[in-house]
């Protein structure tokens, strides 16, 4: 059955609107993806009717709550196709799992002379974290080159990894390029030398939508709600169970402890014991709603269009005079980062406004990466799969705009 994509426009009320007296066209899904009415509809649902705190009520409405929130985990665990829903961590998103995983899994690992992994494609949020972590320990952050059409060669991945080797951080799908990277691949060459892999997912999950950890067979996987179709605010940390058993949580507060004196606190299992404080609940019920919304539509047909989109777009790029598209891998999702000759990246992100065109301009967090390609800046169009042909035609006779403008 084809994908319907004027049906599943339908359910997202957001693209309704007009922008300067234009059609809105999104395409800034890699930012942040719109929201489904469903998702919109149990994050309301929740507040009007089981409002109330988690894990903690004997009363009617926190065991609703309870039970929402930790069903919306297992719907998390057969998502990623991980074994066990105490194998999911409930964070604000991509970002905080990182910084999880550095504090809670490295640091206590990482000694001086140790090095860690990352690709030259990284989101700030997948270098920072790892600087801050070397730095205290007096460990080094090695980088992984890309070629120029911005894939990882496996051989240059090899030289890298030594004895002194001790972590691994990547992106599944990059942010800026769209490059789907090995995964599978990188995770058994780093565990041939008994080194855990952190996989980067904040674009993978939305692209691909199938995710399988127990495939990739990664230590941790992250991603954030906000990118899947579901609320800012919340995302997932995905671990395996021995490792999550095995790390002393960095945060410290209410519902991650088993007991608490003065003395000594034992902590609670995983994956409370990572989930200090009250969580964000309906944020939690809400990435639930859009696991199923997902599901509902069906992941394959939504990513077969999606990659539709991307060849009808890569090849109407083409053609547009002064416009070249940096990312150029094989294996590549629907996130195209382009520069248009001698205007400015904010410029074109202006003129494309105008005509109700949404796309992202600038580094796009990712300085390292805009150095690797001589570049301070790009505008990027990110397609979902509510986007359609005429949408890219849109963007095509915007940047037509662009190109008289500075004419
Ligand atoms: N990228 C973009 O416009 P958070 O902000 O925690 O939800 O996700 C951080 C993050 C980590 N890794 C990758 C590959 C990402 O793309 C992002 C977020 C957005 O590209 C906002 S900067």
């Amino acid at each position: 059955m084809p994908f319907d994509v004027s049906r599943i426009r339908e359910d997202f009320p957001i693209l309704r609107q007009r922008v300067h007296d234009r059609p809105l066209v999104y395409l800034d899904n890699a930012a942040t993806t719109q929201r489904p009415a469903s998702v919109i509809a149990a994050i309301s649902n929740y507040y009007s009717a089981d409002n109330s705190n988690v894990h903690r009520g004997v009363h009617d409405l926190s065991e609703r709550a309870t039970r929402s929130y930790e069903e919306a985990r297992v719907k998390v665990q057969r998502f990623l196709h991980a074994r066990d829903p105490r194998e999911i961590v409930f964070v604000r998103g991509t970002t905080e799992a990182i910084n999880l995983v550095a504090q809670s899994y490295c640091r206590r690992l990482i000694q001086s002379g140790d090095e860690i992994l990352v690709s030259a494609m990284e989101h700030h949020s997948n270098i920072v974290p790892w600087q801050m972590i070397s730095e205290e320990r007096g460990a080094a952050l090695r980088v992984i080159p890309i070629n120029d059409q911005g894939e990882i060669n496996l051989d240059d991945f090899d030289k890298l990894l030594s004895d002194r080797t001790r972590f691994v951080s990547v992106p599944h799908v990059s942010h800026v390029l769209g490059t789907v990277n090995p995964i599978k691949e990188i995770v058994e060459m780093a565990h041939r030398r008994n080194v855990a892999v952190l996989v980067d997912g904040a674009q993978s999950a939305p692209h691909l939508l199938e995710i399988d950890v127990s495939d990739l067979d990664c230590d941790f996987y992250a991603f954030s709600g906000h990118k899947l179709y579901g609320p800012t605010g919340i995302g997932v940390l995905y671990g395996k169970s021995h490792l999550f058993e095995s790390m002393i949580p960095y945060q410290g507060g209410g519902d991650m402890i088993s007991s608490v004196s003065f003395e000594k606190t034992i902590y609670n299992a995983p994956p409370y014991k990572f989930e200090a404080g009250t969580p964000n609940i309906a944020g939690v019920i809400g990435l639930g709603a859009a696991i199923d919304y997902l599901k509902l539509i069906g992941s394959e047909a939504a990513t077969a269009y999606e990659q539709e989109l991307l060849s009808y777009a890569m090849s109407s790029l083409s053609e547009v005079r002064g416009v070249r598209v940096v990312g150029t891998a094989a294996k590549k999702a629907a996130v195209i980062s382009f520069v248009v000759e001698n205007v400015h990246p904010h410029d074109v992100g202006t003129i494309l406004d105008l005509e109700g065109i949404a796309v992202r301009t600038g580094h796009c967090c990712a300085e390292p990466l805009m150095r690797r390609f001589g570049l301070t800046a790009v505008t990027r169009a990110s397609i979902a799969f509510y986007n359609t042909k005429n949408e890219i035609d849109s963007l095509i006779s915007g940047l037509a705009r662009v190109r008289e403008t500075f004419n």
